[in-house]
C-alpha cells in the first residue's frame, strides 16, 4: 500500500502529526509529489474542484525544481520510515536524464516514477499518448540509472496496453496506473470553468472502473508488476484492485479526506477474506 503521487504532503503532515506519524506512516513506500528540473509556482486558483464522487485538479507541478528538491525536501523525506520513490517530470530526454542524475545518485533514493503526461518540446506530443514517444524516452533513460523505474501512465488514451508495452519494451520495471483523467467543471456561480486553468484531472471514487478496465487491459499486455490505483478508498477497493492485476495499490484521493487511508485500507486489506470477490 502506497499513496499516489501528489496526494499526500509528508513534509507537512509530519510539521502537523510531529513524530507520531513516523511510527504510524500510513504507507508502504512513499511517492513524492512529481518535480521538475526547474522550480515552478503551479497554477493559479482554483486549482481543485469537487465533485459528487471526486475531484478535479489542476495544481500544475509547484515544485522547488531538481537543486531545490534535493537540498530542502529529500534531506526530511529521507526520515520517513519507508523506502522512498522520487517522480520526476520533463519536456525532453534531456530534462529527464537531468532529472535522473540528480536524483539516481542519491541513496536515499529507492525508486523513480517517470510522469509521461507531460508534451516533449520537440514533437509537441504527449509523451504517454503515443507508444514511439514512451519508448524512445525509456530506451535513453534506462541505461542511465540502475534504480527501478516505474512508467506512470495517463488515462486517457485509447490503448493504455500499447503504452505500458512501449514502456516494458523500452526497460521499464514496472509500470502505475492511473493518473486523473481529462476533466472540466462550470462553476454555477459563474458560468465559467471551476478550475482557472478550464480543465484539470479527475480523480475518487468516480474513476476507479475506469481504472479497472485499464489495470485489466495493461495486465494482459505486460509482465512487469502494476502499481494500481484510481478511486481506492477501502480494502475492498484494493482488492479490486489485485484482481484486476496489480501487485501494489495506491491510495490517493481518499487521504484528501482521510491522511491516515492508507493505513485504514491496509488493516481492511488484510483482514478482508480473499473469497469475498470469488
Ligand atoms: O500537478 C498537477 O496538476 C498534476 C499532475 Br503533475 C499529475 O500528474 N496529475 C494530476 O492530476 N495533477
Amino acid at each position: 500500500m502506497i499513496n499516489a503521487s501528489g496526494t499526500f504532503d509528508a513534509i507537512a503532515a509530519r510539521r502537523v502529526y510531529g513524530d507520531a506519524l513516523l511510527e504510524d506512516f500510513p504507507f508502504s513506500a512513499f511517492v513524492s509529489k512529481t518535480i521538475t528540473p526547474e522550480p515552478r509556482a503551479g497554477n493559479e486558483p482554483q486549482r481543485i474542484w469537487e465533485t459528487p464522487a471526486g475531484m478535479i485538479n489542476s495544481i500544475g507541478l509547484p515544485n522547488k525544481g531538481l537543486d531545490g528538491f534535493l537540498a530542502e525536501d529529500l534531506p526530511q523525506l529521507a526520515e520517513l520510515p519507508v523506502p522512498l520513490i522520487v517522480s520526476v517530470m520533463g519536456t525532453s530526454q534531456e530534462e529527464f536524464s537531468r532529472l535522473l542524475a540528480g536524483v539516481g545518485e542519491r541513496d536515499e533514493v529507492a525508486a523513480i516514477e517517470l510522469n509521461i503526461s507531460c508534451p516533449n518540446v520537440h514533437s509537441g506530443l504527449i509523451v504517454g499518448e503515443r507508444p514511439e514517444e514512451t519508448l524512445a524516452l525509456l530506451g535513453a533513460l534506462q541505461p542511465l540509472t540502475r534504480k527501478p523505474l516505474i512508467v506512470k501512465l495517463t488515462p486517457n488514451v485509447a490503448d493504455p496496453a500499447a503504452i505500458a508495452v512501449a514502456a516494458e519494451e523500452g526497460g521499464a520495471d514496472a509500470v502505475s496506473l492511473i493518473n486523473t483523467l481529462k476533466a472540466s467543471a462550470i462553476d454555477p456561480a459563474t458560468g465559467a470553468p471551476g478550475i482557472a486553468a478550464g480543465h484539470g484531472g479527475l480523480s475518487g471514487p468516480a474513476v476507479r472502473p475506469v481504472a479497472i478496465a485499464q489495470v485489466r487491459a495493461v495486465a494482459a499486455a505486460v509482465g512487469i508488476p502494476i502499481v494500481g490505483m484510481g478511486g481506492i478508498s477501502s480494502g475492498a477497493d484494493a482488492r479490486e484492485f489485485i484482481a484486476a492485476g496489480a501487485s501494489i495499490v495506491a491510495v490517493g484521493t481518499e487521504s484528501f479526506r482521510d491522511p491516515l487511508a492508507g493505513l485504514r485500507v491496509a488493516d481492511e486489506l488484510s483482514s478482508e477474506p480473499a473469497e469475498q470477490l470469488g
